[in-house]
C-alpha cells in the first residue's frame, strides 16, 4: 500500500508539470491521453495495480486512486475551457478614420469684417483713429452743432452716465476730437463701438459698431463723397451692387445724404420683409459736408477747407455682406454660427 500512495504521488506531481507545459488544445489532448487513456494512462495503470493490493487496503487504495481521477479530470477540464475561450482581438487602430478635429478660436465676423474695411480705406490713404466710449456733451453732441435742447438730439436715444457723460451715440465726437488736434488735410477713419436706447430687431440693436469717416482739405466737394462712398461699397459688394444717396439731414452736415444698398436678403421682392420692410433698400450709412459752423467749433477756417464726413453701422453692413437675416446673431455667441467665419 505504501508502495501506491507513492506511486499515486508520483503520478500527480507528473501531471501537474506536464499541465504546467500544455498551452493549447493539441497538447491538453495529449496529456489527456497519457494520465486517462484507456489502455496505458498513468492513472488507468494505478487502477490495474488495485488488484494486487491486500484485501484490507483495497478500500482505501480505490479512495485515493479515484480521487486522483477526479483531480485529473477536474483540471483537464478546466484547462481546455480556458484554451477554448474566444481570443479577444487586440486593440488596433484604424488609420483610415478621420482624426478629430479641434477647434481653435477664430475672429469675430464683426471684426473680421471691420478690418475688410479698413484695408479699402487705408488702401485710399486714410489713417485709423480712436476716441473714448464715454464721451462728454460737448463732444457728442454741441460741438456737432446740436445745441442743447435742439429736437434733433432726440433721433439718438441717449443713455446718461450724469449730466454731462453719456456713452457716445454715433463715432462722430471722434471727428471732433481730431480736427482739434490736428491740421488738414485730414483723411481718417475711426471705427468703434456706440450705444443707443433701442429695442433690438433684426437691424437694430442697443450697441452696435460704426465707422466715421472725414475728409478735410482745400477744394473738398460732394463729388468727392460721393465717388470714394461708391468705391468703398463695390470694394465691399462687388461692382454689381445697387446704391442709392438719398437727401437727409444732420446737424453737422450740409447738404446730407443717406446711403442705401439694394436688399440683400430678399432683392426687393419680399413685401414682408423684416430686413427692408419690402422697400428693397436698407440704409447702411449717414454722410455730407460738414458744416462750417462745426469747422469753426475746432478752428480750421471753413473759408479756406471744406470736408465730408460719413458714419456707417459696421454690424448693418455686415449682415448683408454676409447674407445674414438678423444682426442679433452676431451677438448671441453661439458657435454653430460664429464657426462658419475666419479660418476653421
Ligand atoms: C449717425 O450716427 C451719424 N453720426 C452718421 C454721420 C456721420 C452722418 C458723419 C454724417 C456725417 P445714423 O443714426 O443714421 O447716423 O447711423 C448711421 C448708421 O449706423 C446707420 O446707417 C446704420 O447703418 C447704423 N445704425 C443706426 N442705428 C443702428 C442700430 N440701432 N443698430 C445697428 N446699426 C445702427
Amino acid at each position: 500500500m505504501a508502495n501506491l500512495k507513492d506511486r499515486i504521488d508520483g503520478v500527480r506531481k507528473a501531471f501537474e508539470d506536464a499541465a504546467l507545459k500544455a498551452g493549447d488544445a493539441k497538447s491538453l489532448e495529449e496529456l489527456r491521453t497519457a494520465f486517462l487513456g484507456r489502455k496505458r494512462g498513468h492513472v488507468t495503470l494505478l487502477f490495474e495495480e488495485l488488484k494486487s493490493v491486500a484485501p484490507e487496503e483495497k478500500r482505501e487504495a480505490g479512495r485515493l486512486v479515484n480521487e486522483l481521477k477526479g483531480f485529473v479530470s477536474d483540471r483537464l477540464q478546466v484547462l481546455e475551457a480556458v484554451v477554448q475561450a474566444p481570443v479577444r482581438p487586440a486593440r488596433t487602430i484604424d488609420m483610415t478614420l478621420p482624426g478629430r478635429k479641434r477647434y481653435v478660436g477664430t475672429p469675430h465676423p464683426l471684426t473680421l469684417f471691420q478690418k475688410e474695411i479698413e484695408a479699402v480705406f487705408l488702401g485710399m490713404g486714410f489713417a485709423i483713429e480712436e476716441g473714448p466710449e464715454i464721451e462728454t456733451d460737448y463732444y457728442n453732441f454741441e460741438a456737432l452743432n446740436f445745441p442743447p435742447h435742439h429736437p434733433a438730439r432726440d433721433s439718438w436715444d441717449t443713455l446718461y452716465i450724469k449730466d454731462d457723460l453719456l456713452l457716445r451715440t454715433h463715432t462722430s465726437p471722434v471727428q471732433v476730437r481730431v480736427m482739434e488736434r490736428s491740421k488738414p488735410p485730414i483723411r481718417i477713419i475711426c471705427p468703434g463701438r456706440v450705444f443707443r436706447r433701442e429695442t433690438p430687431d433684426p437691424t437694430h440693436l442697443p450697441m452696435f459698431l460704426q465707422v466715421e469717416g472725414l475728409v478735410i482739405d482745400e477744394g473738398i466737394t460732394f463729388a468727392h463723397l460721393k465717388g470714394t462712398l461708391e468705391y468703398f461699397i463695390r470694394a465691399l459688394f462687388g461692382e454689381k451692387i445697387k446704391v442709392r444717396f438719398r437727401p437727409s439731414f444732420f446737424p453737422f452736415t450740409e447738404p446730407s445724404a443717406e446711403v442705401d444698398i439694394e436688399c440683400i436678403v430678399c432683392s426687393g421682392k419680399d413685401a414682408s420683409c423684416r430686413v427692408c420692410g419690402g422697400t428693397g433698400w436698407k440704409e447702411i450709412l449717414g454722410s455730407g459736408m460738414v458744416d462750417p459752423q462745426v469747422l469753426k467749433n475746432v478752428n480750421i477756417d471753413p473759408e479756406k477747407y471744406s470736408g465730408w464726413a460719413f458714419g456707417l453701422g459696421i454690424d448693418r453692413t455686415a449682415m448683408f455682406a454676409f447674407g445674414i437675416p438678423e444682426m442679433r446673431y452676431f451677438y448671441e455667441n453661439d458657435l454653430r454660427f460664429l464657426r462658419q467665419f475666419g479660418t476653421k
